[in-house]
């Protein structure tokens, strides 16, 4: 029997890294991965890290059954799981009456956003009930197809990419039914609006709504079924991704526009906004006298007229001049070719940018938790971001994403070592520290006040005069040219050896070398809407364009926030808000680059288990004790192996260990008693442990068996 699950482990390796022999060999971690992967075990954990490999294919593995088996029941007992992480992270926040998070990272396509579903799902199946809540279980699930389909995208790494980022609080009562929620959104890839690299598609929405839509709801929108008529949908010769079924897919978003409380109204304005879109984008400019911009025919003026519920003539002096007020005079510039162009695209992504974030709090709305006799509630936090993403061309919004996922990988750091850390004090433990690479100096060299790249940024786009984007680099190299992690095409040969264009510039972050293309940055980051094209989207008569164009903001002299500081400030909220939970961790990883099920790119797995910190974070955990249980866990999961002490044995949990311990033969040096938890310092004790307990059960059912046999 001994022999049996052994060979069991053979095959399938070990369901926690902290049970591996050679627990520092980077090879057995990978072969471990392997193993598992191949018989479709995707999930492993650090000690209570999960980390999960992308299967790209249905598993039979997220049935109701399944949920079954992990409520309320503890981490050790079953096969690691997503569910065993949001069971637990449910179970800590009821017990310990505390708010948890669950942060989930990766670079993307990794699994992020199907582990956050699977997550909800759970919650939504496994919790209780109670009056109202059936409506908000609806809700909470059904703002996710409505937030993919207007910030998600296919891109060349993942065909259904998050193109913004998502913190969802979900409020559970007293009880512990879910009672409401609240999505905080972060920085939406606005440009993907007007521009699609080679192989990428715009938002999900737009072809959706064309493959999708009813016949009279595209005539009265005035749009043709076929994507390639529209100027934003053919830049990344993409019309169609095989994994999507746009038309399908629209079905599921106008019924869930519709559980989230969506009446014909609300929706009607929405695709009123989306078609608008489009035909902006097909807008076209020819040359009047001067090298001024005209637009040469009105079918799309007329269209956004209506659709906008604006004036035709004025927006269409709005897409061709720009107001100029000097010596308190109102003066009409006109705008050549390029600028009129320009401007309609910053148009295009103003109004797109802010229908998403009135979407988001039109979805909030929804979830607000009503019921005023009882305002008490605890949270479970589900982050969900873009992962880090390197493509051929990488721009500013490559740079945020990645500077975002720098700031979250520095608070794993931080908050896995730093709990390491008090566990073992708090239980009165020595603790022995572990080398790993820390990130705070690539997130300073990003963020730091007046010396990072987004204050020198900043700079630049505040500074009058001849400021562009290669003055930016040229201040860049100036500023920040000494950093180990700062690389231009002058500096490429000294640190590295690859050849860097002269309008680029390189960050070594955590995750790999990205290099990013200034062309655009300044714009991009100071994100400028005309102040004319914003009074004529004050005017309009959609409701929710009224919400999100306030004539307030046209009187406000302040210039707003960069792009870059109000992203910065936003993920530092996040932060507290995070530090602020009891974390959990999901890790994901990517087995391959071709979106492929069974491929296990070594290579590539190798680069994601160390950038991630895996080796670290295995180490860290077994630095000491490869296991702590608490003594009552350990107790209900072996004292079966006992059953002379136990079940009459009523002493105290601790005695009780001892007691059992003994009885098992642990020696003094391979465990040590804290004060609630023991510590097991090498696994093979555990291995053997484990291993009786197979044996017993074995045999239990064996006996059972012959018993049954005897019987019949
Ligand atoms: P991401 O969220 O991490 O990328 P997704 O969660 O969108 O990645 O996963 C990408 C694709 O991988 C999905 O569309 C599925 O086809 C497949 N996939 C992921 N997890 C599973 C799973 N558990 N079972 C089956 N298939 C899965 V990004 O948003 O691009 O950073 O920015
Ligand atoms: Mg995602």
């Amino acid at each position: 029997m001994m022999e049996s699950a052994l060979t069991a482990r053979d095959r399938v390796g070990v369901s926690d890294f902290v049970l591996l022999e050679n627990f520092t060999s980077e090879a057995s971690f990978i072969e471990n991965l392997r193993k598992r992967f191949k018989e479709n075990l995707i999930y492993t954990y650090i000690g209570s890290v999960l980390v999960s490999v992308n299967p790209y294919k249905d598993l039979e593995i997220y049935t109701k059954n399944h949920m079954e088996r992990y409520r309320g029941v503890n981490f050790y007992e079953v096969s690691p799981h997503i569910y065993a992480v949001g069971d637990n992270a449910y179970r800590s926040m009821r017990t310990e009456r505390k708010d948890q998070c669950i942060l989930i990272s990766g670079e993307s396509g990794a699994g992020k956003t199907e582990a956050s579903k699977k997550i909800l799902q759970y919650y939504a199946v496994t919790c209780p009930v109670s009056d109202q809540v059936q409506t908000v279980k609806d809700r909470l699930l059904q703002s996710n197809p409505v937030l993919e389909a207007f910030g998600n995208a296919k891109t060349l790494r993942n065909d259904n990419s998050s193109r913004f980022g998502k913190y969802m609080d979900i409020q559970f009562d007293f009880k512990g039914a879910p009672v409401g929620g609240h999505i905080i959104n972060y920085l939406l890839e606005k440009s993907r609006v007007v521009h699609q690299n080679h192989g990428e598609r715009n938002f999900h929405i737009f072809y959706q709504m064309i493959e999708g839509g009813e016949e009279d709801l595209l005539r009265r929108l005035g749009l043709e079924r076929n994507p390639q008529q529209y100027q934003y949908l053919v830049k990344g010769n993409c019309p169609k991704v095989s994994s999507i079924n746009d038309r399908s897919e629209w079905k599921l978003v106008r019924k869930a526009l519709t559980v989230i409380g969506f009446n014909e109204d609300d929706v009607e304005e929405l695709l009123n906004i989306i078609a608008s879109v489009l035909h902006l984008g097909n807008v076209q400019y020819g040359e009047a006298e001067e090298g001024n911009s005209c637009i040469t025919s009105d079918t799309q003026i007329k269209y956004l007229a209506r659709l906008l519920g604006v004036n035709g003539a004025v927006l269409t002096e709005a897409l061709t001049h720009k107001k100029i007020i000097a010596k308190g005079e109102e003066l009409m510039s006109p705008l050549n070719l390029e600028q009129a162009s320009s401007a309609r695209d910053a148009l295009s992504k103003a109004v797109y940018g802010r229908t998403f974030t009135w979407l988001v709090n039109k979805i909030n709305a929804s979830l607000t938790y009503t019921d005023d006799s009882s305002k008490h509630y605890s949270v479970i936090g589900l982050l969900d971001i873009y992962g880090f993403e390197v493509f051929q061309h990488n721009s500013f919004e490559q740079f945020c994403i990645n500077y975002c996922n720098e700031k979250l990988q520095q608070l794993f750091i931080e908050l896995t070592l730093k709990s390491e850390q008090e566990e073992y004090e708090a239980e009165g433990i020595t603790w022995e520290p572990v080398q790993y690479f820390n990130n705070k100096i690539i997130c300073d060299l990003v963020e730091e006040k007046f010396k990072g790249i987004i204050s020198i940024l900043d700079e630049e786009c505040l500074r009058p005069g001849d400021a562009n984007d290669l003055t930016f680099l040229e201040k860049l190299e100036d500023t920040v040219g000494g950093h180990a992690h700062f690389v231009t095409h002058k500096l490429a040969d000294t640190k590295t050896r690859k050849v860097m264009a002269r309008d680029e510039f390189r960050l070594l972050h955590y995750a790999g070398e990205v290099n990013y293309n200034v062309n655009g940055f300044l714009d991009k980051n100071n994100d400028l809407l005309f102040r004319n094209l914003k009074e004529v989207m004050c005017m309009s008569e959609n409701k929710i364009l009224t919400k999100c164009f306030d004539r307030e903001e046209l009187s406000d002299k302040k210039r707003p926030e960069t792009a870059a500081t109000q992203f910065k400030a936003s993920l530092a909220k996040l932060m507290e808000i995070l530090m602020s939970k009891e974390p959990s961790y999901v890790r994901c990883i990517k087995p391959n680059d071709s979106k492929q099920s069974g491929r296990f790119d070594e290579v590539l797995i190798r680069h994601q288990v160390k950038y991630l910190g895996l080796m670290e974070n295995l180490r860290v955990r077994r630095a000491g004790f490869a296991y702590r249980r608490r003594y009552e866990v350990f107790l209900q999961r072996y004292k079966s192996l006992c059953p002379d002490t136990w079940p009459s044995w009523q002493g105290k949990l601790p005695e009780g260990v001892a007691t059992l311990v003994k009885h098992l033969g642990y020696k003094p040096e391979e465990y040590k008693m804290g004060r609630s938890k023991i510590f097991i310092r090498f696994p093979k004790t555990l291995f053997a442990t484990e291993d009786a307990l197979e044996t017993r059960k074995h045999s239990l059912a064996t006996k059972l068996q012959a018993g049954w046999r005897g019987y019949s």
